[in-house]
């Protein structure tokens, strides 16, 4: 089996996160050059994104959470879903808010930020969006008494394969930006950063990224 997944990529680095929880023997490789426009990789995924989860015989999975439900329905060994049916809606819950109402504000802030006249209004707009989903997925985490160093509970879950690359994002916001007072007001997202590192697995996708984020860099300062 293998994903095709590229290291900056938050949706990829979902599927990465719970490969490597599970400890599956899965092949993470880079999508060929082409794929953008190469009709064997359109077959694969109609939507041309990635990543995308290929089968020893063939078929594939694209779309992250698809992907991510669909090993833990394949290897349930090591779960990260909930046994309990509202621990599992809390930790689906927080994959939504922080896919919805966070990352999905992060997106339009590295456009604004990346040009050489940036319109204040619009960032000032467009950060008071993003403060008002942290604070959101601030008070989630918080109102979680039995909350250890992960998202939810005491163990990796589905929401942990979520919020790393969701926290990444934002350091690489914070760091693009400059706005290094962004997660002042959210302790528990901010904390998060540190904490992961208890799961070797998470760690890894955080390092993946940070290295992803490193060669993107270079290959814009080359270019
Ligand atoms: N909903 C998709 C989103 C995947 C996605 O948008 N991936 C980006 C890479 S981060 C992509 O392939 N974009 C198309 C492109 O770069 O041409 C998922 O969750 O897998």
């Amino acid at each position: 089996m293998k994903l095709y997944s590229l290291a900056l990529s938050p949706f990829a680095a979902r599927a990465r996160a719970a490969i490597y929880a599970k400890d599956l023997a899965i092949d993470i490789l880079a999508p060929p050059e082409d794929w953008r426009t190469s009709p064997a990789f359109r077959a694969l995924n109609p939507m041309v994104r990635v990543p995308v989860l290929v089968l020893d015989d063939g078929r594939s999975i694209p779309e992250s959470g698809v992907i991510v439900e669909y090993l833990e329905d394949a290897f349930p060994a090591t779960p990260l879903r909930p046994a309990d049916p509202v621990d599992l809606a809390r930790v689906r819950l927080l994959t939504a808010v922080a896919d919805h109402y966070v990352m999905r504000e992060t997106f339009p802030l590295f456009g604004l930020f990346d040009t050489k006249t940036p319109d204040e209004d619009a960032i000032q707009a467009q950060l008071a969006k993003l403060d008002t989903g942290l604070g959101q997925l601030d008070t989630l985490l918080g109102q979680d008494t039995a909350r250890g160093p992960f998202a939810f509970g005491g163990r990796v879950s589905m929401a942990d394969a979520w919020l790393t690359p969701v926290r990444y994002t934002l350091e690489g916001l914070i760091r693009f930006s400059g706005r290094t007072h962004l997660l002042d007001r959210h302790p528990a997202v901010a904390g998060y950063a540190r904490s992961l590192r208890e799961s070797p697995a998470l760690a890894r996708v955080w390092d993946e990224m940070e290295e992803g984020l490193r060669a993107y860099m270079a290959q814009r300062a080359g270019s």
